[in-house]
């Protein structure tokens, strides 16, 4: 579809407004929500990280398109958000110590409180003793971590430790996502749920709340 490939275009020129212009009229035409996201939104942000990867792109490329797709899932957010049941429950998430990248954990805390979880925003670069007293401090039923470097996935094992060290393990889940991150290295460091996506995440997190009640 011309519009999908019209936002995909916008956001690897890192063109903000003209994502949002785009994402609007997409939305005017009935285009769904979903389709946006992926075909859209996600799709120019897969060619900006293949170009990234191969240096044809730069950090600064790469930051203006991030600021496009924020804006973009800005405006998608009261549509996906609306639909489904909504839940009760209290969920802490960030991205890892380390890991500056917050793309995906924004769509993930936006999908949980589209399904009604009160989400608390660790933000970035949030250590284990961080996750942990937020959770304590705000009971929180679920921790989620997110990471999107090889080397800060990791600090994922060390959240689940400091759970246990400071004696709340078994009075949380701990969730893990991000794109290195797979459901063997879930297993691998206690995690209880491994997602590979926003709505999945979401929706595991509803059904531990009700587990929980
Ligand atoms: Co970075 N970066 N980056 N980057 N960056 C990657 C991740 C990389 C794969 C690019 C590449 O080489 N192809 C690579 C990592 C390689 C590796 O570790 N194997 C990389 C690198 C190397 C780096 C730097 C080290 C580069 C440098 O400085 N030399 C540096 C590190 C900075 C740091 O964090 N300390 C860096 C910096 C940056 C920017 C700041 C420029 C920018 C981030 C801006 C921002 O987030 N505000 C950036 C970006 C944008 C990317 C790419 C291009 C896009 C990431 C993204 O937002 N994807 C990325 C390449 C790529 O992924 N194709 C890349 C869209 C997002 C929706 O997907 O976050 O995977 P994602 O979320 C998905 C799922 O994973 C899941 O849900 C979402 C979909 O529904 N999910 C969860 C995420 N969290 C979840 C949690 C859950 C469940 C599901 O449960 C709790």
């Amino acid at each position: 579809m011309q519009i999908l490939s019209d936002i995909s275009s916008a956001l690897q020129r890192g063109k903000a407004k003209e994502v949002v212009a785009l994402v609007e009229q997409a939305i005017a035409e009935q285009v769904p929500a979903k389709e946006i996201l992926e075909q859209g939104l996600l799709h120019g942000m897969n060619i900006i990280g293949e170009k990234f990867k191969n240096n044809e792109v730069f950090v600064p490329e790469v930051l203006v398109a991030a600021r496009a797709m924020n804006k973009g899932t800005a405006v998608l957010k009261p549509l996906l958000s609306a639909e489904g049941v909504k839940a009760n429950g209290r969920v802490c998430i960030g991205t890892v110590k380390g890991d500056l990248h917050d793309i995906g954990k924004n769509l993930v805390k936006m999908m949980m409180e589209g399904k009604g979880l009160e989400v608390v925003d660790l933000g970035t670069d949030v250590s284990p003793e961080m996750f942990v007293q937020a959770a304590k401090e705000q009971n929180c039923q679920i921790i989620c971590c997110s990471a999107l470097l090889t080397t800060t996935m990791s600090v994922m094992g060390d959240v689940v430790k400091e759970a246990e060290k400071q004696g709340i393990r078994n009075q949380v889940k701990i969730m893990v996502g991000g794109a290195p991150v797979t459901e063997g290295f879930a297993a691998q460091i206690g995690a209880d749920k491994y997602t590979s996506d926003a709505a999945s995440a979401a929706d595991a997190a509803v059904a531990f709340c009700a587990e929980m009640a």
